[in-house]
């Protein structure tokens, strides 16, 4: 097979690994900490994990290993989205585990949950891993998001590790994959299996964060990656001076990438969708937000511009929420099919129009029509609208549209408006783990098995301090349970991670905030440019500024 001479380069790169951790098992010693508690609903969550509730947080130092010496047959699986780095957890593992006893076994179930359920596996060896360091992608074993969730799952999932002596599995997903890792070490515990489970906190979108875990893997490289291209945009729009682009980032629900972004381009505007919720702005009120913008900008002679936008957008808008769910309620049942038998869109906007409240009908009204007919065009096995398929960089874009020729008509504006549309997601999943994500997820693996040769179970591997050098940082483990609460999904009580959002009390938000309106109307772009893996530290080993403002190092 052909590979690029980055690829051949990164292949050597020996990824950092904190102090505590450097000399091998032999010299980690472990500190354990307080019992811990679950952020809230304590009696609901101990109730519901009386074997693995309020465990004790973990730190490794180096020391004398006090471990039991064992043979150690893990499991391993990579769940959900891609994220970069993802390739490293396994291989951290994988060292960390054969230095320990090169007899030790690493099987990786193919395909995320669902090979683990059907017993696809590999077992790894030097040959085929040393192929996957410092790479992108999922491609070393590939990636699923069906949900373990079930006792029927768990009693399969236990019968596929006693076939082959598996006594841990390492589970590597966001927030669901290790809500359900934190269920299948209970029922590990409560069935005396004697396997362990840990889980390693991954995603781009950045939501799995909270006191104990300080930022999930992936996100670096992927705001990195997305930044670059926005600055490269940013750079075509001041030289051209001709263009507004509309740039949906990815990053499901909370806009921990927007804003990342943002952070590190200075782009005219980025909606915060959880900003909008907060000040329940309605999709006029958004989009006059961004004509001010164009118009102060157009005064400048300045006709261009960068807006950037969160995926998961509409959701926060009250006026929106209230349109899904009346449509949703519209079609279901029979509904469906009688609205899906007319042919024409006439036929269909009368019959949607007439079974909504004016209310609804207002904010319908207000979509474009390519928008309006996005709300009809898939729906999921519930019959309800997918809202992560609008094209909501079109939406905003359509409506600022509408407005500016509002403005125009009253002699509020006379400039140009052009709009080009972009959407960034999938470009960032599998990038080249940058170098703090290669070092953090290598720490990550490395860490995770610790944990099992120490016996844990139901933990999170946790590296923390990683606002400073990979040297210094902290490795240890914390209670799942630790971070959940009682949320109601689909109609149950369910206990689950609680999911970070973006925090508007934050020094992440505040500084957005303070600069934004400078930055709306002057041309303050900021272009990082490509991720750097070779050079001075200060420009390959930085992390994301949001990280560095949470932890107040950023200058
Ligand atoms: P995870 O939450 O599983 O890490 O996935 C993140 C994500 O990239 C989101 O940002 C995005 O909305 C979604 O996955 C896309 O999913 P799919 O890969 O199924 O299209």
């Amino acid at each position: 097979m052909k590979i690029s001479s980055l690829q051949t380069a990164r292949l050597e790169y020996v990824p950092k690994l904190p102090k505590m951790l450097k000399n091998g098992i032999t010299q980690i010693a472990v500190k354990e900490g307080s019992e811990t508690k679950s952020v809230s609903d304590y009696e609901k969550i101990k109730e519901l994990f009386p074997n693995t509730y309020g465990k004790k947080e973990v730190v490794f130092k180096k020391g004398k290993n006090t471990s039991t010496d064992k043979k150690q047959v893990v499991g391993v699986i990579l769940s959900g989205g891609q994220a970069p780095g993802g390739h490293n957890v396994i291989c951290g593992l994988y060292d960390a585990l054969k230095s320990t006893n090169p007899e030790n076994e690493l099987y990786g179930f193919k395909g995320g949950p669902g090979g683990l359920l059907k017993d696809n596996f590999i077992i790894f060896d030097d040959e085929y891993i040393n192929q996957f360091r410092n790479t992108g992608g999922f491609d070393i074993l590939g990636s699923d998001r069906t949900k373990l969730e079930t006792e029927e799952q768990f009693s399969i999932v236990t019968d596929v590790c006693k076939k082959h002596n598996i006594n841990a599995i390492v589970i590597i997903g966001g927030d669901d994959s290790n809500t359900n890792a934190a269920l299948l070490a209970e029922y590990f515990a409560a069935n005396k299996t004697g396997i362990q489970v840990i889980g390693c906190p991954k995603t781009i979108d950045g939501d799995l964060k909270n006191e104990d875990i300080e930022c999930s893997f992936g996100f670096d490289t992927a705001t990195k990656t997305y930044s670059e291209l926005i600055g490269n945009i940013q750079r075509d729009a001041n030289s051209a001076k001709k263009y507004w682009h509309f740039i949906k980032v990815m990053g499901r629900s909370a806009s921990h990438i927007a804003l990342e972004c943002a952070l590190q381009t200075q782009p005219n505007i980025c909606l915060i969708s959880e900003e909008i919720a907060n000040k329940k702005m309605s999709i006029s009120e958004i989009a006059d937000y961004i004509c001010d913008s164009v118009v102060s900008r157009s005064e400048k002679n300045m006709n261009f511009g960068v807006v950037i936008i969160p995926e998961g957008v509409v959701e926060f808008v009250p006026e929106f929420s209230m349109l899904i769910s009346q449509i949703n309620e519209l079609l279901a049942f029979k509904k469906a099919d009688e609205f899906n038998k007319l042919s024409t869109w006439d036929e269909k906007y009368e019959f949607i129009v007439n079974g909504l409240t004016k209310e609804a009908v207002d904010v319908f009204n207000i979509l474009p029509r390519n928008i309006q007919q996005q709300l009809f065009f898939e729906r999921d096995p519930h019959g309800n609208v997918q809202v992560s398929l609008i094209e909501s960089e079109k939406l905003f874009s359509a409506v600022v549209a509408q407005k500016l020729e509002e403005r125009r008509k009253s002699g509020l504006y006379n400039g140009k408006f052009s709009v080009l549309h972009h959407f960034l997601g999938y470009e960032g999943r599998c990038a080249f783990p940058s170098n703090f994500d290669a070092d953090y997820c290598y720490s990550l693996g490395y860490n995770a098995f610790v944990l099992i040769q120490y016996g844990y179970n139901g933990y999170l591997s946790k590296i923390s301090n990683l606002s400073s050098s990979a040297i210094n940082w902290i490795a240890g483990g914390m209670p799942i349970t630790k971070m959940m609460n009682i949320e109601r999904r689909h109609g149950k009580d369910k206990p689950v991670i609680k999911k970070a959002l973006v925090d508007l009390n934050g020094n992440a938000f505040k500084y957005f905030k303070e600069h934004r309106e400078k930055w709306a109307i002057e041309t303050s772009y900021v272009y990082p440019g490509a991720i750097q893996y070779y050079g001075p530290s200060k420009v390959c080993d930085n992390t994301t500024i949001t990280l560095a403002l949470e932890k107040g190092s950023f200058d």
